[in-house]
């Protein structure tokens, strides 16, 4: 077997580069080693950034996003029992999309096998060769295992992947922080307490309040990172979060039935080097935001764009530049991200009994709420920034 880009992952970043490259007339295979309703039912992000919104619309799959995704202006902040939105959309215009990771990914499953493009599940890639003059991957698949030759790989294949390991690590720069906090995670059937997400910066901790539906919520509570799920009873966990939310509804946070529930820890991480040779790293096998501000699947989305423009010009128009160019071109976003995610996630959370510390994220937050410049800037990225090019490749 051999074809263009080889794509190790079908989650947010492989498939929309393979549905970029698509629209360009370069061929590339997916190779996603869990079931088709694995990667369908996942419960992890759900907001997307206007730019992402923006791309879904130009491939004409923005249809359901527009049907059941919800616009946000912004969202709410509660510290010292009081409660207040910070509208970003007045200020930078745009808006935050509630739209379950999940739900992108079906659409552009769905896309994929309805034209007919090569998509294979249960297909595990346990070996890459990274050669100066092409690539080729090995894959597992319904208990046979052949090779599949490629100029290019692209590796969208997670944190947990093995993507990374194709860079020789005395050539990559890695850069990683673990906090001493995780994020217990529950989906339930109530009502959202706010119409927009909420962060309550309570002296227990953080807790968001966010949703899916009309009725259905997601929510999070800061714990420590060796938390053990089997601790937190339902009640417990809504104990928690009527406590660390009180003063935002004068009814109190409605209960119901939990019918999801997880845990993720928060680390900061970048690999700067995200490419050597013929492989290319995207989204989290590349980065990883801590979940506050809600980046992570927007960053693989924008990685995405940059690549498939830069495989186009390769192909189409002979250009290697901006291959060469591509974590570049990708890094500086991807720093602004990291810049706001470890940001709200210092001034939300509480992370140490230091009371200067603890001050000081009040005054931070005072000012998100008091200064419009803050807001602005704050705004600017949670909206989402400029992806760094655009996806189609236009010879000049
Ligand atoms: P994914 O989604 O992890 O997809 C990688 C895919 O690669 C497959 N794979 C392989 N396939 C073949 N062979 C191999 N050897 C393979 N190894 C792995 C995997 O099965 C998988 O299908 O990575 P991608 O595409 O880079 O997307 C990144 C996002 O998933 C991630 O950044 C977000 O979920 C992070 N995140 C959020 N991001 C947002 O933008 N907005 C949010 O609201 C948001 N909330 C969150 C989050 C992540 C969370 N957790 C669970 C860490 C909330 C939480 C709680
Ligand atoms: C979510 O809705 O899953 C969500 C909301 C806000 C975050 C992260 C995740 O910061």
């Amino acid at each position: 077997m051999r074809t263009k880009v080889a794509i190790i992952g079908a989650g947010p970043a492989g498939l929309t580069l393979a549905k970029l490259l698509d629209l360009q007339g370069v061929d590339c295979i997916v190779f996603e080693q869990r079931s088709r309703d694995y990667v369908e039912q996942r419960t992890r992000a759900g907001i997307l950034e206007q730019p992402t919104v923006d791309l879904m619309a130009e491939v004409g799959l923005v249809d359901r996003i527009h049907a059941e995704g919800i616009k946000h202006d912004g969202f709410y902040v509660t510290f010292d029992e009081a409660t207040h939105h910070l509208d970003f959309n007045a200020l930078v215009g745009g808006h935050a999309t509630v739209y379950a990771q999940q739900e992108l990914v079906k659409d552009l499953v769905s896309d994929r096998l309805a034209n007919g493009l090569p998509l294979m599940f249960e297909a595990d890639v346990t070996a890459i060769e990274n050669r100066v003059d092409g690539a080729s991957v090995t894959v597992r698949h319904e208990g046979r295992t052949f090779e599949v030759e490629a100029d290019f790989v692209a590796c969208c294949d997670g944190y947990h992947g093995v993507g990374r390991a194709a860079i020789p690590a005395e050539s990559r720069t890695e850069i990683e922080q673990t906090y001493p906090v995780a994020w217990l995670g529950i989906l339930a059937r109530t009502t959202p307490v706010t119409p927009e997400g909420m962060y309550c910066a309570h002296e227990n901790g953080l807790s968001v309040h966010s949703m899916r539906g009309a009725r259905i919520t997601r929510q999070y509570l800061q714990v420590p990172a060796d938390t053990d799920l089997a601790d937190w009873s339902d009640n417990r966990i809504w104990d928690e979060l009527a406590v660390r939310s009180a003063g935002a509804s004068a009814d109190g946070l409605e209960r119901g039935e939990i019918f999801d529930r997880s845990m993720a820890p928060l680390r900061s991480y970048v690999n700067e080097t995200m490419q050597h040779r013929r492989v290319f790293l995207l989204g989290d096998a590349a980065h990883i935001v801590p979940p506050t501000g809600a980046k992570g699947l927007n960053l693989a989305v924008s990685d995405a764009t940059v690549l498939a423009h830069g495989l186009a010009a390769h192909f189409l128009g002979n250009d290697r530049r901006w291959l060469d160019d591509y974590s570049a071109t990708c890094l500086p976003r991807i720093w602004q991200a990291q810049l706001f995610s470890a940001t709200l996630t210092a001034t939300l959370h509480r992370l140490t009994d230091d009371p200067l510390q603890w001050r000081l994220n009040r005054a931070r937050l005072q000012s998100w709420v008091t200064s419009e410049a803050q807001r602005r800037a704050l705004g600017e990225v949670y909206l989402g920034l400029p992806f760094p090019v655009g996806w189609q490749y236009a010879a000049s």
